[in-house]
C-alpha cells in the first residue's frame, strides 16, 4: 500500500546539471590557459580529460544529454521533472562580455528544451553577475519571454559576494520578478581556497559548502533581506548546513549589533526562515532531513538528486524511505518545488 501510494507521487528534482556544447567548448579552452585555481582544476577534470589527473570527463556526456539517457534515467527511476541549471561553475569564469553571452545561449537552449518537454523539465536561468544591468535584463527576458523558474548563481564571481551593493540590482530584479535565486557552489574565493586544496577538499567533498554557507551568512549579517524583504534563496546539499548554527548566529550577532554587525530588524534565524529554501542535492541523511525539517519546518525543504554527478537511484530511494507523513513527503517531493519555482501543479 506504502509502496503504491510513493509510486504515485510526483517527483521533481530541483537541482540538476546541465549544459550545451556553446559552454562547454568554452569552458574547455579556458581550462588549457594557465593557472591553478580550484575552479580551473575542477573545469579540467570535466572538460579537459587528456590533462587532468583522475579526470571525471565521464560527466560530460549526461551533462550535454538532456532529451537522450537523461529522460531515460529519469524514467528508470520515476523522476517526473528535473529543474535544470547550468553546471557549475557556469558563465562566472568568463569575462563580462562572454558570459553575457553565453548566459543567453544557454538560457534559449534551456527554454526550447523545456518547450518541447515541458512537463518533464523546468529551469532556472543563468546571467553574468559581473554585468549587473545586462543580468538585469537577461532575468527579466528569462522570465517574461522564455517562463524560466528561476535564477541560478555559482557563488562568488571574482571573488565578490552578492551583498556588495553593486550587485543589489540582481537582487532586487529576483525579489521584483518573484523568482528564487538558486546559490550553487563553485571554487571558493581566492583568499578561502588555501587550506581548501589539500586533501580533496576541494570542491564537492567540503570547500563547496563553506563557500556558499560562508555566501549565505554574509548575506544575512549584510542587511540585504531588509532591503529586499521578498527575496528568495535556495541553497542546495541540505543548506550547506548553515541551519545548524542558527542559535550561535542569533546569539553572537546579537552581542556584536552595532560594531561590526550591521543593525538588522530581525534575527539572523528569522531571516534564514523566510528568505531562504533548501534541498536535499547530494546529502541523502535521513538523520540530516528530519533536522532540516524541524529547524525550518517541512514548507523549506525540498527533494533534489544533484544529477549527473550523483545516481538517481539511492537519492529516490532515500526520500522514499524516509519516516515522514504522506503529506510531508508530498511537500518535500513537489509541493514546494511547485509553488517556490512556479511549476505548474498537475
Ligand atoms: C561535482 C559536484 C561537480 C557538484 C559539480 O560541478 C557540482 C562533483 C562541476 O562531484 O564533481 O556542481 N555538486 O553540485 O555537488
Ligand atoms: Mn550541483
Amino acid at each position: 500500500m506504502i509502496g503504491r501510494m510513493q509510486n504515485k507521487i510526483r517527483r521533481i528534482a530541483t537541482e540538476e546539471a546541465f549544459s550545451v556544447p556553446e559552454v562547454a567548448a568554452e569552458l574547455q579552452r579556458l581550462s588549457r590557459s594557465p593557472g591553478n585555481s580550484i575552479d580551473l582544476t575542477l573545469v579540467r577534470k570535466i572538460y579537459d580529460a587528456a590533462n587532468a589527473p583522475g579526470y571525471q570527463s565521464q560527466f560530460l556526456a549526461p551533462l550535454l544529454d538532456i532529451e537522450g539517457e537523461r529522460l531515460r534515467d529519469m524514467d528508470a527511476n520515476g523522476v517526473d521533472l528535473q529543474l535544470l541549471s547550468l553546471t557549475a561553475p557556469g558563465v562566472q569564469l568568463f569575462d563580462a562580455d562572454t558570459a553575457t553571452e553565453l548566459a543567453t545561449v544557454a538560457n534559449d537552449h534551456l527554454a526550447a528544451v523545456i518547450g518541447r518537454h515541458p512537463t518533464r523539465f523546468a529551469g532556472l536561468g543563468s546571467f553574468a553577475p559581473h554585468s549587473p544591468k545586462r543580468a538585469v535584463r537577461e532575468m527579466q527576458r528569462c522570465v517574461h519571454q522564455l517562463g524560466l523558474n528561476g535564477f541560478v548563481v555559482n557563488s562568488h564571481t571574482n571573488n565578490e559576494y552578492l551583498d556588495d551593493p553593486k550587485y543589489w540590482p540582481i537582487l532586487e530584479a529576483a525579489e521584483a520578478l518573484d523568482r528564487c535565486l538558486y546559490i550553487h557552489p563553485r571554487g571558493p574565493s581566492d583568499l578561502m581556497a588555501g587550506p581548501l586544496r589539500d586533501y580533496g577538499m576541494f570542491a564537492a567533498l567540503w570547500a563547496y559548502g563553506m563557500e556558499v554557507g560562508t555566501h549565505a551568512v554574509r548575506l544575512i549579517l549584510s542587511g540585504v533581506f531588509d532591503r529586499f524583504p521578498k527575496l528568495k534563496i535556495c541553497l542546495g546539499h541540505m543548506g550547506e548546513a548553515v541551519h545548524f548554527w542558527l542559535w550561535r548566529l542569533d546569539f553572537m550577532s546579537a552581542r556584536a549589533q552595532g560594531g561590526d554587525v550591521p543593525r538588522l530588524q530581525l534575527k539572523p534565524s528569522d531571516y534564514f526562515r523566510r528568505n531562504f529554501v533548501i534541498t536535499t542535492s547530494g546529502q541523502e541523511s535521513p538523520l540530516a532531513l528530519e533536522f532540516s525539517i524541524k529547524q525550518l519546518g517541512i514548507d523549506n525543504v525540498m527533494w533534489a538528486i544533484d544529477y549527473p554527478y550523483q545516481p538517481s537511484a539511492p537519492a529516490v530511494a532515500f526520500m522514499d524511505g524516509v519516516d515522514v507523513t504522506d503529506a510531508q513527503r508530498h511537500a518535500l517531493y513537489h509541493g514546494n518545488a511547485e509553488r517556490v519555482f512556479h511549476i505548474k501543479p498537475l
